[in-house]
């Protein structure tokens, strides 16, 4: 049997005007628990099948990240010898922050690998300059962060640490914009993965739908209850005129 649109919606603002404040609640808590929901973790960049990434520091290879994590896996040896640098740069898009860089993988027998943090589309120092910013040459404010980084570090953020160690400074999360990251060793080869956490800085659509729904359910209910408190004063003042 057809129900017409009308009867449908007659029946959903019932259902609504019905529930219990504890049902308002868990839809909001629902659209809450949906919007901190981890997203599963993609590997955006692996040298072993994508090609070694470039070592120039000026023209860093573009990598596409999306919201939630972003890993790049690779391998770096001896920069000031037979090995490479690896430079990379993303962008974050409008509306979407830049929460953590975490260590999924340290396997070297050199305790301490490097990785430099710009807020551009390039990373202003190679592997022999950088060393000039060691000995107080060259300034380290030309880039936002840095730090070292080992198997200690392994399941850590160390994007907080990098805000401070080496560079200009800076406070997580990182907003919108373009970034590069240059990744160096001076010492063994090291194989490293880190990964890179974006999040929307406003709800999902389906999230806000939800809020709405809730928020809606709960100014309906409250609405009714006025309704009914201010016919019921009606009826009693109705009452009082007729008593005189
Ligand atoms: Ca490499
Ligand atoms: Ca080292």
């Amino acid at each position: 049997m057809a129900v017409s649109s009308q009867s449908q919606s007659h029946f959903r603002h019932a259902l609504l005007r019905h529930l219990p404040v504890r049902c308002h609640l868990i839809v909001m808590l629902l659209a809450l628990a949906a919007s901190v929901r981890p997203l599963p973790a993609a590997i955006v960049y692996d040298e072993a099948v994508d090609g070694e990434l470039t070592s120039d520091n000026l023209a860093p290879q573009p990598i596409n990240f999306t919201i939630g994590d972003n890993t790049v896996v690779g391998t770096v040896e001896s920069s000031q010898g037979v090995g490479n640098v690896d430079v990379f740069t993303f962008n974050v898009p409008t509306g979407v922050q830049w929460t953590s860089m975490v260590v999924d993988n340290y396997e070297s027998t050199d305790s301490l690998a490097f990785v430099g943090i710009n807020d551009d589309s390039f990373f202003p120092y190679n592997t022999f300059e950088l060393d000039l910013v060691n000995f107080g040459d060259l300034p380290d404010d030309a880039f936002l962060g840095g730090t070292t980084f080992s198997s200690f570090d392994l399941g850590n953020d160390i994007l907080p640490r990098s805000a401070n160690v080496a560079g200009r400074g800076f406070t997580a999360p990182l907003p919108s914009g373009d970034y590069s990251i240059y990744i160096q060793q001076t010492g063994a080869i090291t194989d490293y993965a880190l990964t890179f956490n974006l999040v929307s800085a406003v709800p999902e659509p389906g999230v806000v739908s939800l809020l709405l729904l809730g928020s809606v359910s709960l100014l309906m209910r409250r609405r009714g209850r006025r309704v009914s408190l201010l016919m019921r004063r009606g009826g009693r003042r109705k009452g009082l005129c007729i008593d005189r």
